[in-house]
């Protein structure tokens, strides 16, 4: 247990002074269970400072996330309320080692999801969806990490932002997603890059937060996991994910004075 902790300090360290660290696994030193415990125990030194759970993130749920990071098993993360910035807000970047943006779409969850649920059972927890851009920023060095490094790094999160909601019943299947930045297009995706349909990201997200003896409740966000590969952000000024019939959401990037 000790050695878990001493990881998941080092990780909230260097997630709190920006400073990258080395990764930890190489190969698999680091089991997957060994790292959910400790992504659990730095999220909780999170908690321990003020931060609030809000809900829960999907990784690699996507062949192009998937292929960018080299790693191929979807994983789960936790999203607290410091990592949460409002629709058309500025972020400030310092403090960040190597910020990614990556479009997403998002769940409100209105029920409570835990275990093997179909994907009829899943949607229908859903109170809302809307269109999201995850801030993605890993505290290793050079963007690399394996399986148990990603994981016990709280699958990179760093920030999200959170359009405007629809419908539960919006037929999200196979939406064309766009992520922007500085105005133009990067990266043209669809929803159904996201495991066939992006309800399947929350049907996995019941199973694995599940086997942890967690639930998705009412009130948490789910973030699906990006339907394309995420980008650098360092020196941009702006940023906005599309999602076809959700519409879009945006932020602007605190520039250093001259
Ligand atoms: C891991 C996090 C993956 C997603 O949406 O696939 C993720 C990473 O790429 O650093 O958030
Ligand atoms: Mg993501």
């Amino acid at each position: 247990m000790k050695r878990l902790e001493s990881i998941a300090s080092t990780l909230d360290e260097a997630a709190r002074q920006g400073k990258p660290v080395p990764q930890f696994t190489g190969d698999d030193l680091l089991s997957t269970e060994e790292a959910y415990a400790v992504q659990q125990i730095s999220v909780g030194r999170r908690h321990q400072r003020g931060e609030r759970p809000v809900g829960y993130k999907m990784g690699l749920t996507s062949r192009a996330k998937m292929q960018q990071v080299g790693v191929s098993d979807v994983i789960w993360g936790r999203l607290t309320d410091h990592m949460r910035v409002e629709d058309g807000g500025i972020i400030d970047l310092n403090g960040c080692v190597h910020p990614r943006a990556e479009p997403e779409i998002a769940f409100l969850i209105g029920g409570r999801l835990s275990g093997n649920v179909s994907i009829a059972e899943a949607m229908s927890a859903v109170v809302g969806i809307c269109p999201a851009i995850e801030i993605i920023d890993s505290r290793y060095e050079n963007f690399k990490f394996a399986l148990g490094d990603v994981i016990a790094d709280n699958t990179s999160a760093c920030r999200f932002v959170l359009g405007p909601w629809s419908s539960p019943a919006t037929d999200i299947a196979n939406l064309g997603m766009i992520l922007e930045i500085d105005g133009k297009t990067v990266a043209v995706g669809s929803s159904a890059g996201i495991l066939g349909h992006p309800g399947r990201a929350l049907v996995a997200a019941a199973r694995m937060i599940g086997n942890q003896n967690l639930a998705l409740e009412p009130g948490d966000i789910l973030l699906a996991g990006a339907a394309t590969e995420a980008f650098p952000i360092r020196d941009a000024r702006s940023v906005r994910a599309t999602v076809q019939k959700l519409g879009s959401t945006a932020f602007q990037i605190a520039q250093k004075p001259d």
